[in-house]
């Protein structure tokens, strides 16, 4: 198939476009590097030291995979649908969006940023798919964060929720209730907005992957070149709990607890993103409604998290006041079934996998400043 990974530089594109690569695929990467240019803006680094985007497409096309790069900002529409008029992709990966929930609140500039980001490239690529493409199958990466994170209508279903209407009796299928806790999170909300509108009018055939919390770094085929490494993100801002607890642990500084830490949460190997993907691409939506599935393997909380970096390396729990509007406990159930249709085998939190993780967070520069660098919301 021929496949556009948008924000195929990032923390999940990238190895998602190599795996889909060493599948076979022909994988056009198109990214803007806003990534790059925001760990500048924020003085943070990635752990691994990443190589340029030249020199990680030239070693991945030297394995003999049909993979590729294009510097396209898809919130410029033309550059964006020229694309995809001359290339009629199969399917488009869309992972170009702000993806920090704490970049998000730090200010005027970040929240507008981000909205106007995500909302323009997700609009525009639909857009592009209509006038150009027709037959093209999208899938996004959303997230678990557009449901918020409770039990209070049970156990989160895969993005429909099936209720009784108390006036006339009837039963129904709505789109869940959206309950975001961030202007990122909101983002992801309005997004499948667009989505329902597009697929209602036109048809799009769209899958909206909602996905936990990523954490590892390395997959199969990252392994396999030094410089097909993935990034790292630690900081306050970018860094998501477990990576960021492994890094602490692994640079002998405290894990930073927000809160209890009674705060449940959905998690997902990097390698499993990249399994989730191609099962999606490779078993289309047939577009009579859009496709939602929740990209989860396990539900944990973040004390029980901290407890077993704890344990396993002797680091000390720092319970730090949570900068964050959320609910100091939750407790969370999710369906991962669809994607577990299709063939999908989670792979669970295990040792091996966390000693990986250190492994490399060892070799790393983490700088204490960037620890503790959350805004408050
Ligand atoms: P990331 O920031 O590492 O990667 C996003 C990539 O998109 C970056 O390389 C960036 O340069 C690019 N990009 C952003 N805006 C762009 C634009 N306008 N045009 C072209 N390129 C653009 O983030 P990630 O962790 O890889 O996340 C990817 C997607 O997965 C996001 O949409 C995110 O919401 C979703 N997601 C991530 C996680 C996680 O834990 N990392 C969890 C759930 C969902
Ligand atoms: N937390 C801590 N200590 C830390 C960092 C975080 O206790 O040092 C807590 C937070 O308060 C929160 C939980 O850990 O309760 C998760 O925080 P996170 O930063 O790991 O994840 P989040 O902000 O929710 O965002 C990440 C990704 C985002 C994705 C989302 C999936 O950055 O792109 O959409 O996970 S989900 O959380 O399922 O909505």
């Amino acid at each position: 198939m021929r496949i556009f990974v948008l924000g195929g530089d990032g923390f999940c594109g990238w190895p998602t476009a190599l795996k889909l690569a060493k599948e076979g695929h022909e994988v056009h990467i198109m990214d803007n590097l806003s990534r790059r240019r925001i760990d500048d803006e924020l003085k943070s680094n990635s752990l691994t030291n990443i190589a340029p985007i030249g020199e990680r497409v030239d070693s991945a096309r030297y394995k003999g995979w049909d993979i590729r790069y294009w510097n396209i900002d898809i919130t410029n529409y033309g550059y964006l649908a020229k694309a995809v008029n001359e290339l009629t992709p199969d399917a488009i990966v869309h992972f170009a969006e702000q993806r920090a929930a704490p970049y998000s609140m730090i200010g005027q500039y970040e929240r507008r940023y981000t909205v106007d980001n995500n909302v323009t490239g997700t609009h525009n690529v639909l857009n592009a798919i209509i006038d150009h493409s027709p037959h093209t199958h999208l899938v996004h990466l959303g997230t678990m964060g557009v449901y918020g994170y409770s039990k209070d209508f049970g156990a989160i279903p895969e993005g429909y929720l099936n209720i009784k209407v108390n006036s006339t009796q009837k039963d129904t299928d709505i789109l869940y209730p959206t309950n975001p806790g961030s202007v990122y999170h909101m983002t992801k909300s309005l997004d499948q907005l667009l989505f329902q509108f597009y697929n209602k009018n036109w048809g799009v055939k769209i899958t909206d992957l909602h996905q936990g919390i990523v954490w590892g770094t390395q997959t199969e085929e990252t392994m396999l070149d030094p410089r097909l490494i993935n990034r790292f993100d630690y900081d306050g801002v970018y860094g998501t709990v477990l990576n960021r607890f492994i890094s602490q642990a692994a640079s002998g500084n405290d894990l930073t607890v927000y809160g209890t830490g009674g705060q449940k949460r959905a998690f997902i190997h990097i390698q499993d993103t990249a399994n989730c993907v191609k099962l999606a691409i490779e078993n289309p939506s047939d577009g009579n409604k859009v496709r939602i599935f929740n990209q989860v393997s396990e539900v944990r909380s973040v004390l029980e998290l901290a407890k077993l970096i704890s344990e396993k390396y002797g680091s000390n729990i720092n319970y730090v006041e949570n900068p964050r509007k959320e609910l100091p406990k939750n407790d969370l159930e999710v369906s991962n079934e669809g994607l577990k249709s299709l063939g999908f085998e989670p792979i669970t939190l295990n040792e091996s996998l966390i000693d990986d993780v250190k492994f490399i967070a060892e070799k790393g520069n983490v700088k204490k400043e960037n620890i503790l660098t959350s805004p408050k919301w």
